[in-house]
């Protein structure tokens, strides 16, 4: 049976709603998303993440977004911001679109914040950066312990849209990369990494675009069909010099449904060949009743598609990424452990 790691600290983080078209709207990324998948897998073993030093971040990450993920509340906090405007939550107001101006260093917080957030919907409040780093742990860890047996790491915040310099979509360090990265560094590459996640992992392709030792592989809505990332997942992104076909998007339509899907994770896992381990980015957006996207998958899309991950029989790390409807999340989830169990025989 496949474990899970888990930590209470990804609870910490509350974003409190989001910032969307410059509306402060609910939000969907919420803490109760950890406790109902946790219920969902009431029975099945668990265990902590061990801490690792802040350092091992950087292994896919420039060391001033950590800085600054880091600090940027407390930075935040001091400069007063809570009270006046009344805003708790760190927000940037710019964003320095062009290129080069990375050497400099505005001296407001709500500025510095715009060098690395892709948007206003990624808040960064009191317990975000412990929650954040709980979720890098669980996803270093399971990525440190994973042998034959698939493992799961049960990240929260999310990671997928997270890049080398920039955080967003919910997403602040991206969890999937970091264990990918742990996998080469234990020999157990080429990885693939198949996101099965309702969005493009932009962050994810942004890391790894230019190598060929990981492979990045995401079903996901059609960005150019006015869904987020908006700007990237497109299926002439193939990747560059080394990584020249080491990336693959499969873009589709909304309200697809299984049968496309599936096609596509079919397609997702052939690109898979010749991998020494896997990372799954486990979003379970694409289901029928998710607030977040318009795919409408079944949850015997989901245990399908585990099915055909476990059938690769390869070492396999899969870390949670998005999936937002909580009367269904946590059988989801489950749903697709049990298919990947079911097809390993695990
Ligand atoms: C990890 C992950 O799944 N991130 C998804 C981020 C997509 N967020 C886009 C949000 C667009 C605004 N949603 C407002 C819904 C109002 N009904
Ligand atoms: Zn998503």
């Amino acid at each position: 049976m496949i474990t899970t790691v888990t930590d209470d600290a990804t609870l910490a983080h509350d974003p409190e709603g989001e910032v969307w078209v410059g509306v402060p709207i609910e939000g969907t990324e919420s803490p109760g998303r950890v406790t109902v998948i946790r219920e969902a897998l009431a029975g099945r073993p668990m265990m902590n993440p061990t801490p690792h030093p802040t350092s091992d971040l950087a292994s896919v990450h420039d060391p001033e977004l950590i800085g600054f993920l880091e600090t940027a509340w407390d930075r935040w906090s001091e400069s007063g911001y809570p009270s006046d405007p009344g805003q708790s939550k760190v927000v940037p107001y710019v964003f320095p679109a062009v290129t080069g101006v990375k050497g400099r260093r505005p001296q407001s917080i709500g500025a510095v914040a715009g060098l690395f957030a892709m948007d206003t919907m990624t808040l960064i409040g009191q317990g975000s950066w412990r929650a954040i780093k709980a979720a890098a742990d669980c996803a270093l860890t399971a990525a440190d312990r994973v042998d034959v047996e698939p493992i799961y790491a049960l990240c929260r915040p999310p990671g997928h849209h997270a890049g080398p310099a920039f955080y967003g979509g919910s997403c602040y360090l991206n969890n999937a990369a970091l264990a990918a990265q742990r996998l080469i560094d234990r020999g157990l590459g080429p990885v693939t990494v198949i996101d099965v996640d309702a969005h493009h992992g932009n962050g994810t392709q942004e890391i790894f675009y230019r190598r060929r030792d990981v492979r990045y592989a995401s079903a996901h809505v059609d960005p150019g069909r006015g869904w987020f990332p908006h700007f990237v997942g497109f299926a002439d992104e193939t990747g560059e010099g080394e990584g020249l076909g080491a990336n693959l998007n499969e873009p589709l339509e909304p309200g697809s449904g299984d049968g496309p899907w599936l096609d596509a994770i079919v397609r997702l896992c052939q690109f898979a060949a010749g991998s020494g381990s896997l990372v799954i980015s486990l979003g379970v957006d694409a289901a029928a009743a998710d607030p977040e996207s318009p795919l409408e998958v079944t949850s015997s899309g989901y245990a399908r598609a585990g099915r055909m991950v476990g059938e690769l029989g390869l070492p396999a790390v899969i870390v949670q990424e998005g999936g937002y409807h909580l009367p269904t999340l946590g059988g989801l989830v489950v749903a697709f452990l049990q298919g990947v169990e079911a097809g390993g025989g695990w």
